[in-house]
């Protein structure tokens, strides 16, 4: 059992924590080797290159075939070549981070891993990190012991930066999470989603009860909400940063990685700022009042996914929430003041309800989302379902104590 995890600098299950921490002694780069783990001859490194579409289709096409699945094998991940784009293309990101597995003979590529960098926050510690994500190995390879080669060779490059920690997510149970979210579901297209067999019809009720159930409002009901522009983002960051705070594992974000998180290239490079533009991955709104201070703002991205095997659709468009702060959660430093966090709750069910009906009109889906950060606040009132799947939240080489909520949201499964 965890044969490769059992060698590696992560906390054991039954593990007690005294003091949180570093597992390994520290490091140098010099220390690490200068040449890739060793492959089985039929195979060998490569290093992505996402300025060549050629290379960007490579991984698309990977994912798209291999990547993860629900246990029906009915729905899959549908990354688009932008949306790794937006992913992968962090500020800072480095080259070499994003791994490939090719057959030497025709250059197929069978295997993949990422890392970008971050900054990532366990209670009072910001350790320089890597988030490592998109591991997938082709379908014809699995269980030969791929994933620990992967895993090593994309630890050797961080560690060649300098960086000994790293952020990861995944359904499977390693050791040992920091913490777990579980997936919520909001329906917006109710109809569609039953058409697919995502959303069953309960007992005692019918496809009409269901679609009236999920009704949204016309129109959005918060006076100053629009789309966000790049001029906001001074005031964005000082509004999400001060909110991050108060949670025990959050990223640490430099001005230009939140503009880069919430805005992608949006009104960048003569690129319109354009809700509706179709190859469009990320979406950020703000409240402005009508003095021009922004009170909230409220960001989903889209991963649609693939519908195998039925007649009708072939893809289900899905939202996924993602950063948000509100300047009444700012109130409520602490999480015992129950007249704050009233008010804190009024709001974010305002504020959801409004991007819920926003996600509507782009003709999402669904809208889904974690129990993190303030969201347990507003799920059950937004009719929000609790879903199967749950998210494990990793931390590489770094002990530390359970983490109950608060914790950021990423683009990974
Ligand atoms: C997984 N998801 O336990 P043991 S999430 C980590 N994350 O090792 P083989 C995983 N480890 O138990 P297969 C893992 N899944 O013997 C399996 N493992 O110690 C471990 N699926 O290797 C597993 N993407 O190659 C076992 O397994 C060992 O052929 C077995 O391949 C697995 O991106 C996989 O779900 C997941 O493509 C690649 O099933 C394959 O079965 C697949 O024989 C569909 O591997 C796609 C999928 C995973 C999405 C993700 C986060 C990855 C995090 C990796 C860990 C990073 C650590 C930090 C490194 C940087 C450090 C610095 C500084
Ligand atoms: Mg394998």
């Amino acid at each position: 059992e965890y044969k490769f995890w059992r060698t590696q600098p992560v906390t054991k299950f039954d593990e007690k924590i005294d003091d949180e921490g570093s597992i390994d002694a520290p490091k140098t780069p010099d220390e690490v080797p200068d040449h890739p783990y060793p492959l089985l001859k039929e195979f060998e490194w490569d290093t992505l290159d996402l300025n060549d579409p050629v290379q960007i289709t490579e991984i698309y096409d990977l994912l798209y075939a291999n990547y993860v699945e629900d246990a029906d094998e009915t729905f899959r991940f549908k990354y688009s070549p932008q949306f790794f784009d937006w992913a992968l293309r962090a500020p800072g990101c480095r080259p070499e981070w994003l791994v490939g597995v090719r057959v030497a003979a025709t250059k197929k590529l069978v295997a993949f891993i990422s890392g970008i960098p971050m900054h990532l926050r366990v209670r009072n510690t910001t350790l320089p990190s890597a988030e490592v994500n998109f591991l997938c190995v082709h379908k014809k390879l699995r269980s030969k012991r791929l994933t620990p080669l992967l895993i090593k060779e994309v630890t050797r490059r961080i560690n060649k930066q300098n960086i000994w920690h790293a952020l990861y997510t995944g359904g499977v149970i390693l050791p040992s999470p920091v913490s777990t979210c579980r997936y919520y579901h909001r329906s917006i297209n109710w109809a569609k989603l039953n058409d697919v067999g995502f959303s069953p019809l309960p007992p005692n009720s019918t496809r009409a009860k269901m679609i009236s159930k999920y009704l949204l409002p016309a129109k959005t009901s918060l006076p100053g909400l629009r789309l966000m522009e790049r001029g906001d983002i001074d005031q964005v960051y000082d509004l999400l940063v001060t909110y991050l705070s108060k949670f025990e594992l959050a990223q640490v974000f430099e001005k230009d990685e939140l503009l880069h998180w919430l805005m992608h290239d949006h009104g960048l490079n003569g690129k319109s700022n354009d809700a509706n533009d179709p190859d469009r991955v990320i979406w950020a709104y703000v409240v402005e009042t009508e003095k021009g201070a922004i009170t909230d703002v409220v960001s989903f991205y889209k991963l649609p996914s693939t519908v195998l095997g039925n007649a009708k659709h072939d893809s289900i468009n899905i939202a996924y929430s993602f950063y948000y702060a509100s300047s009444v959660a700012l109130e409520a430093p602490s999480r015992a003041d129950v007249a704050v966090t009233a008010k804190l709750k009024a709001r974010l069910i305002k504020l959801f309800e409004n991007a819920l009906i926003l996600s509507r009109d782009l003709d999402f889906d669904v809208f889904n989302a974690l129990t993190l950060l303030d969201n347990p606040l507003f799920l059950d009132e937004l009719k929000f379902g609790a879903g199967d799947g749950y998210l494990n939240y990793y931390v590489f080489n770094y002990k530390a104590r359970p983490i109950a909520g608060g914790l950021l949201p990423d683009q990974s499964l």
